[in-house]
């Protein structure tokens, strides 16, 4: 019978019956004990009647303590408590107390989903928080293993190439490793480390922001500008912190960001140039007139905390001019396309994506509306609410044969067709969600709260979804790391002998991999997704996935001599090795990691919030300055 045509709810039904029962009950008993009949009997005690009289009283007992309606009105209408329990009956019947018998406590009633989530809880080990601690040490180990590669043949480089054991400028020579990696060896108490490098950034960054040629205004500000920041305000907390004195590396980030600036003041629109020339000060376009949309839309947290500081606001005014006028751009659902011109202001092309070019923008929406809730930026919480629902709606499928959730792309733009290809990169979005759901509590105290929406249970959802998605990427294949590109096998698009080679993978038919996108970067996106999972839902698969992905790693990138390598293709064994260790694995990769297994009021979501490079910068608010 469907509950439409219930004229009660089934509690009601069962609190009528319940009613019933005991009204027949006393009926019974008074029938039987006040008819005249039974009044003579009884007078003439007949030893028959006597054992009958037991024996109702008997049954009465019973039929009052184990009514098991009674049990569920009492737990509904008492809420689940005892206490009301018990006046129920106190207040109903003299005497019945002391025969009544606590019903047993039930557990409050859990969605499906929590009853998943509460079983694997039960299931972790009992003895898994010192596992956790020591497999926290072996990402310690690796971090060491690879600042020692770095350190011993790339110092002052910006990325270490561990096999030809050299340093190389990839990113305009700020030495950025040495920056990218520091709040990583703060967080994990590495004072030798963190003395290593403040020593180096305080002897010789200076020089080299005053000297350097060109840099990319995005990687520098969210690698150098974010590093430095962060280490600032780290070292600020920790008062026995080795290394030089937090203000230097405040001065240093204030330095850079001043010739940055020009990027963005020498443009005719609000759209920053992509290129700056450090001894210059001068600002270009990149080749081509064009910058990346999530380039230009990635440097607000970082201004913002750098004006906070200084209490100079020139550095937020610059960057939040960027999202104040991409707030007046037309859009497609929220989505918006990947290129765009620093000098007209507007979108070229209609190329959508969450991968490369398009990434961060739907990152920092949500990232700059938390850093600062209490201010007038609302709008950025509305824009990343709509592009959120348009994702589901124009992105968002499922693979075949076995249903795995995937983000593609409309590289034509919405009137064009579909591409079921998703980068690695794309695997932030999982933890994006689930932050832009909860606003960093836990999903148990936000349920309490009763804080989350429809929409927010239906994003934190989707990210979990997607975030299994992101860790099959990886363990569909040979060597248990994720390619930079995979495509699914999903409506319209089908494609064999492509696989990531692992045959017991469930997945291994609903993944395709091709020939040119089996390279891995040791990207952290996935790992930073399930770190943030990991937090919100405190569901410990998140951390058992994590802990594969490091093993994966230890296995085929580590290299003897120091540092860790970049592979060529994941899907064959032995792997082919590529000769880069970026920045971003010191900075990035190894500190979710880290994070990943330990305490959640280690760099708690509530008071930080991660630049995209996984620079912590603190979450401000009005009453305090940090
Ligand atoms: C990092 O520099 C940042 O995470 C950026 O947002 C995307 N690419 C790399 C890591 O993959």
């Amino acid at each position: 019978m469907s509950s439409k045509t219930l004229p009660y709810s089934m509690k009601d039904v069962q609190y009528d019956n319940a009613k019933f029962r005991r009204r027949s009950l006393f009926q019974v008993i008074s029938h039987t004990f006040f008819t005249k009949k039974v009044k003579r009997e009884c007078m003439a005690c007949s030893t028959g009647k006597f054992l009958a009289l037991l024996l109702i009283c008997g049954l009465t007992y019973i039929m009052v303590t184990h009514a098991s309606p009674l049990h569920s009105i009492t737990s509904h209408v008492s809420n689940v408590g005892s206490e009301k329990g018990d006046m129920f009956f106190i207040n109903g019947g003299i005497g019945v107390r002391r025969f009544w018998r606590k019903p047993p406590k039930l557990p409050p009633r859990l969605s499906p989903d929590e009853v998943i989530n509460s079983n694997n809880k039960s299931m972790a080990k009992p003895d898994m928080g010192s596992e956790w601690t020591a497999r926290q040490e072996s990402v310690k180990k690796a971090f060491i293993h690879a600042w020692s590669g770095y350190k011993n043949y790339a110092m002052g480089n910006d990325e270490l190439m561990p096999l030809s054991k050299r340093g190389v400028d990839g990113l305009g020579g700020l030495g950025a490793t040495v920056v990218d990696a520091l709040d990583t060896a703060m967080i994990m108490k590495l004072d030798d480390v963190v003395f290593e490098a403040g020593s180096w950034i305080e002897k010789h960054l200076p020089e080299r922001i005053s000297h350097k040629g060109q840099v990319n205004l995005f990687e520098t500000t969210i690698r150098v500008v974010g590093g430095l920041l962060s280490a600032y305000h780290l070292s600020n907390l920790n008062p026995t912190n080795k290394g030089p004195k937090p203000s230097v590396y405040l001065q240093n980030a204030k330095n850079l960001a001043d010739v940055l600036l020009t990027a963005f003041t020498s443009s005719p629109t609000a759209i920053p140039f992509s290129d700056v020339v450090l001894h210059d000060h001068t600002a270009h376009a990149a080749p081509g007139g064009l910058s990346s949309t999530s380039e230009a839309t990635t440097l607000q947290l970082e201004f913002n905390y750098l004006s906070y500081l200084t209490g100079d606001p020139k550095y937020s005014f610059e960057a939040m001019k960027v999202l104040e006028h991409m707030k007046t751009l037309p859009k497609f659902e929220g989505l918006v396309p990947i290129y765009i011109s620093p000098s007209s202001g507007e979108f070229s092309g209609g190329n959508i994506r969450l991968g490369s070019r398009g990434d961060s923008y739907y990152e920092y929406l949500i990232k700059v509306w938390l850093q600062q809730r209490q201010s007038n930026w609302t709008y950025l919480h509305d824009m990343y609410l709509e592009a959120v629902k348009g994702v589901k709606h124009l992105l968002v499928r499922k693979s075949k044969p076995n249903g795995l959730v995937f983000v593609g792309e409309l590289p034509e733009g919405v009137d064009g067709g579909f591409s079921p290809k998703m980068d690695h990169l794309v695997c932030f979005l999982p933890g994006t969600l689930a932050l832009g759901a909860t606003n960093g509590i836990t999903k148990a105290k936000a349920m309490e709260e009763n804080s989350l929406t429809f929409e927010d249970l239906e994003n934190l959802k989707l990210a979990e979804d997607l975030a299994k998605t992101c860790f099959e990427m990886y363990a569909v294949t040979s060597t248990g790391l994720a390619p930079e590109i995979a495509y699914f096998n999903s409506e319209g698009y089908s494609e064999n002998g492509l696989d990531g080679g692992n045959k017991t993978s469930e997945y291994i038919h609903d993944i395709v991999i091709k020939h040119a996108d089996r390279h891995n970067l040791l990207r952290p996106e996935t790992v930073e997704s399930l770190f943030i999972l990991y937090r919100i839902t405190e569901n410990p698969k998140y951390r058992e996935w994590g802990w594969s992905i490091f093993e994966a790693f230890e296995k085929y990138t580590k290299v003897d001599s120091g540092g860790y390598t970049s592979l060529d293709d994941v899907t064959v064994l032995p792997p082919r090795r590529r000769d880069k260790m970026e920045t971003f694995f010191l900075g990035e990769t190894l500190k979710y990691l880290y994070l990943l297994f330990s305490d959640s009021n280690v760099i708690p979501l509530t008071e930080f919030v991660f630049n995209t490079e996984a620079h912590p910068i603190p979450i401000i608010t009005k009453d305090k300055k940090q």
